[in-house]
């Protein structure tokens, strides 16, 4: 390939809900250079680091190449002809209601709505949902209930023009580094700008904030009932907006009122001091231009639909919405949360924004599918779903693109459903992944870089994904494997698909189709899109309207044709039958599990920096895998002295469901009673490290989404008598230890260990451990008094693993260089003379924790060059390291060593 004959292709990252547009260069040795895209909306020329690392992770060494059934690989016709007849023998013998689809906001738009088509228009059943169920189903019923529809009122670029931003149960800093970025730079430009910060925990984020409101683990709305009671007590009302737009503002108030009617009581419930609320109730009501910014700490509670209608209430008296800077704004979570919420992929929507329990959206949306039957009635949501598996009433589940068996709560019993279940069918790229191993059926499916298709991101931009390498092995498009299934099934002719974009017209078509200004949702000027305008497309924010009235049905989709949408509502018109928005009267509730004197931590979960969910992308990357790079509980500084813990000391988390094992972190961000446990590890990467596995299956009445952020634990230190390691070329099964978790290093895997038994012999259990192909030879070393063995086992002259175990963890040697080890094919005489010392003969420098993984630069080296140099800002330390210069996603750590 010449330089000058290949461009980049311009596509979206498929991480985060911001929607990044990067461009793809290929070069000319077969790798890729991600580049972000100057030119897309979103992120106009930034990237964080899990974007800038995407290249590192395109060849996954565990990637599922082949059907498989019953772990033996088959044709595609064998495998769908076999999914095919399994479904239609079991919904002929049981009906439509015992088979369900999950499904995934990692899907394009056009897998979803093929999947959403196939179950809800021909099954007959509306038994498929959506890991969005437990990301963003609460904030789809708040928009709902007050909007009429599942309505994203604001622009990204509201984040620049506000002059507050009040950000709710969001870690933004990590989570969508690169509005994060945006707002930082928001606030330089305009220093008049404030942030608010609504977290238990102090995070990276609370970096920006002006004020940092630590709130007691779900009493959200206890502070916005609060808020909305201040507001209307002290004349802060849009009142002519409430009187001509807006239902029910006086039974909310009334409402708000009753649970908090000062805000000494508001500071109480709340767990903070009376200023702190004063700060904020005052900063909201003299600030105009508000943008209240809401995830995951809102969402994932039992009662997170009326958080988030306590939020969108406070908008609505003061009339803050509709105009620029100012809004509520969900943050959507996964790459296409959006575009799965647009085709109906929820077991309670039916598609374009439609309900399944509205007669008219059934029988419009069964005419324009021509379907034989559509659903009357809701099916089952994520949890109860798994419930029903477990029950045996649904017999056979097709998992695509998300892992149930790590990400659902009360793990235990998930995986127990997956087993008892008589037939499981699990599309992803990954053949290893937790929920795989239940899989009676495997399919392999494409994944970034080979898929076509397009994604919605969480300000309405619809954006190409576009591929830039062939399909691995004999993987297919989602979209494409459901079609084969539908075609067996004897739907060809509803299923008349060829390419991603005959599925995107269709969609595209439906939006429109009787539509009369009803629905918000229409992008049907696309639906004469040619080839050349969908490959071309740019991104763009729904709704579409065309430039001119013709223009919808001549549009070949081309950007002249239509217009785009920047903020809803601008109008004051919202989509409830009356045109009118509604407030919703909320009575605040606490989470469902409350500390005991048998479990007196409150537990929360969430999110790191360089770490994506279930780790089955991320966890391939070295450089990703430095910053956080292993499983922790964190707790605060004052429940680890009370306890005698100290940083790494291993604990058991447990309580009634289940237990993990984690070395504990201490930070300084948590409350005194509050512990936090990452979401991302699971038994691909550690003993015990699924989080899920001590969450209770509590969900939300009204989304039910499940009250992920919150379970009550107690901890106690884990019985060890040993601690190890190995770092290995290959990865490796471990028995016999009670705790491991494992990382990518470069060319190799590091293993943490420890037990509580002492092998017989550590020589043979090694070899058990570490055996494999090819003739090895061992060097070794064993002191039985001190009870420390280290072997390393070479084949020819490479080093192929090597394992070093002592009584205590402080007597095992520092691992930097042993790592680095590994990536020399052949060792010098001196270094593998000095291998078993686990140090070299000439000292090489310890640089700490990674801070920036751009430079991959560690945190003693900015601790260093901050002193010596007397560093005091950021961009100093740019300028002598280059930390922080490229994404600028560690630009909040690196505040913290000035
Ligand atoms: N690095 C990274 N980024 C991601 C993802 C990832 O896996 N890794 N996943 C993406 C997805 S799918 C999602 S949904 C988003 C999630 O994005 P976020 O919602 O920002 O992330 P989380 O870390 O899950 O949780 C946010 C915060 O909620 C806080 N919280 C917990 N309980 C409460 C409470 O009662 N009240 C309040 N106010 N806050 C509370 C937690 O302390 C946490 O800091 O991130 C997206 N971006
Ligand atoms: N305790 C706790 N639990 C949580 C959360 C929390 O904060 N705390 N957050 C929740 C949230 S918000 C979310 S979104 C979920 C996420 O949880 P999951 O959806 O279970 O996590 P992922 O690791 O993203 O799983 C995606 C899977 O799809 C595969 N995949 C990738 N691309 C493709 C493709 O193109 N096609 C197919 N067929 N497969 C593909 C990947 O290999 C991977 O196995 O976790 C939820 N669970
Ligand atoms: S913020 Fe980061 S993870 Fe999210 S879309 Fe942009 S580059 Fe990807
Ligand atoms: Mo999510």
């Amino acid at each position: 390939m010449s330089e000058a004959s290949v461009s980049p292709v311009r596509t979206t990252c498929p991480y985060c809900g911001v929607g990044c547009g990067v461009n793809v260069q290929p070069e000319t040795d077969g790798s890729f250079t991600v580049k972000p895209d100057k030119l897309h909306p979103a992120n106009q020329g930034r990237l964080c680091s899990k974007g800038m690392a995407l290249a590192e992770t395109l060849d996954h060494p565990m990637r599922l190449l082949h059907p498989e059934i019953a772990g033996r690989a088959v044709s595609w016709d064998e495998a769908s002809t076999e999914v095919a007849q399994k479904l239609k023998d079991i919904t002929a013998k049981h009906g439509p209601d015992s088979v369900a689809f999950y499904v995934s906001g990692q899907l394009l738009t056009e897998d979803y709505y093929v999947a959403n088509k196939l179950m809800k228009g021909f099954i007959g059943s509306a038994n498929i949902d959506t890991n969005s169920r437990l990301c963003m189903s609460s904030a789809v019923v708040a928009h709902k209930r007050a909007f009429g529809e599942d309505l994203v009122p604001c622009s990204y670029e509201d984040l620049e023009q506000c002059e507050l931003i009040v950000l709710v149960g969001t870690n933004t800093a990590w989570c969508h580094p690169v509005l994060y970025q945006r707002m930082v730079k928001a606030k330089k430009d305009n220093p008049s700008l404030k942030v608010v910060l609504i977290d238990p925990r102090r995070t990276q984020t609370a970096d920006l904030a002006d004020l940092h409101l630590a709130v007691k683990p779900g009493s959200d709305a206890y502070l916005y009932n609060g808020l909305l009671a201040y507001l209307a007590d002290n004349g802060h009302t849009a009142a002519a907006f409430v009187a001509q737009h807006t239902e029910n503002s006086e039974g909310a108030i009334e409402q708000a009122k009753i649970s908090a009617n000062d805000v000494v009581a508001v500071a109480e419930q709340c767990g903070l001091s009376v200023e702190a609320v004063s700060a904020f109730f005052t900063l909201f009501a003299s600030t105009e231009k508000v943008v209240s910014v809401f995830s995951q700490g809102v969402n994932q509670s039992s009662s997170g639909a009326d958080k988030g209608n306590a939020l969108i209430n406070c908008h609505l008296l003061t009339g803050r919405i509709g105009k620029p800077g100012m809004g509520p704004f969900s943050f959507t979570g996964q790459p296409n949360a959006m575009g799965g919420r647009e085709v109906g992929g929820l077991a309670n929507q039916l598609a374009a924004h439609m309900d399944i329990e509205n007669p008219e959206h059934r029988e419009l949306v069964q005419e324009f599918w021509q379907s034989p039957r559509i659903p009357q009635q809701q099916g089952l949501k994520a949890v109860d779903l798994f419930e029903a598996i477990h029950e045996g009433k649904v017999k056979a589940v097709w998992i695509m693109a998300t892992n149930p068996a790590v990400s659902l709560p009360d793990t235990n019993r998930v995986r127990e459903a997956l087993e008892k279940c008589e037939c499981v069918i699990v599309s992803d790229c990954i053949a290893n992944t937790d929920t795989m191993k239940y899989a009676d059926i495997r399919l392999p499916a494409l994944t970034w870089g080979e898929r076509n298709g397009t994604v919605t991101n969480s300000d309405r931009t619809i954006s190409r994904q576009r591929p830039f390498v062939p399909a691995q092995g004999e993987s297919k498009a989602d979209w494409q494997i459901v079609t084969e299934v539908a075609h067996k099934m004897g739907y060809a002719k509803d299923f008349p698909y060829q390419t991603s974009l005959d599925v995107f017209k269709e969609h595209a078509t439906l939006s429109g189709y009787k539509n009369d200004g009803q629905r918000c949702f229409d992008i049907s000027v696309l639906s004469g899109l040619s080839r050349e305008a969908f490959d071309a497309l740019q991104p763009m924010q729904w709704p579409l309207k065309a430039a001119d009235a013709s223009a919808i049905e001549t549009s070949d989709g081309s950007p002249e044709d239509y217009m785009e949408t920047t903020r809803l509502f601008e109008d004051g018109l919202f989509f409830t039958p009356s045109r009118k928005a509604r407030f919703i009267s909320v009575t605040p509730t606490l989470p469902q599990s409350e500390a005991s004197h048998e479990y007196p931590l409150v537990m929360n979960t969430g999110r790191v920096r360089d770490h994506w969910h279930t780790l089955t992308r991320t966890g391939i990357s070295s450089r990703l895998s430095l910053h956080v790079s292993e499983p922790t509980v964190e707790i605060s500084p004052q429940d680890a002295s009370s306890r005698g813990l100290k940083d790494g000391d291993l604990l058991r988390v447990h309580n009634q469901l289940g237990e993990l094992r984690l070395p504990a972190k201490i930070d300084q961000g948590l409350q005194q009673g509050n512990v936090f446990v990452p979401m991302h590890w699971n038994q691909q990467f550690g003993h015990s490290a699924t989080v899920g596995n001590v969450i209770p299956s509590a969900v939300d009445p009204f989304s039910g989404q499940p009250e992920s952020k919150h379970a009550v634990v107690e901890i106690e230190p884990l019985n060890t008598i040993w601690h190890g390691f190995i770092i290995s070329r290959r990865q490796l099964t471990l028995s016999n230890t009670s705790y491991w978790h494992c990382q990518k290093v470069d060319d190799a895997w590091y293993y943490a260990l420890a037990g509580d038994q002492l092998p017989e012999d550590w020589a043979g259990m090694s070899r058990k451990v570490l055996c494999g192909e090819g003739k090895a030879n061992w060097v070794e070393y064993f002191d039985s008094a001190r009870q420390t063995y280290r072997g390393a086992r070479f084949i020819g002259e490479s080093l192929e693993s090597c394992v070093f175990v002592g009584p205590s963890a402080a007597q095992l040697p520092e691992t930097t260089w042993l790592k680095q080890l590994f990536t020399q094919d052949q060792l010098t005489k001196s270094d593998r003379q000095s291998l078993l010392s686990g140090k070299p003969a000439v000292v090489v420098e310890d640089t700490g924790k990674v801070v920036c993984s751009c430079f991959n630069i560690g945190e003693k080296t900015i601790q260093q060059a901050v002193q010596t140099n007397g560093l005091t800002t950021i961009e100093a330390i740019g300028k002598c390291l280059k930390a922080g210069t490229n994404c600028g996603s560690c630009i909040p750590e690196l505040k913290a060593y000035l």
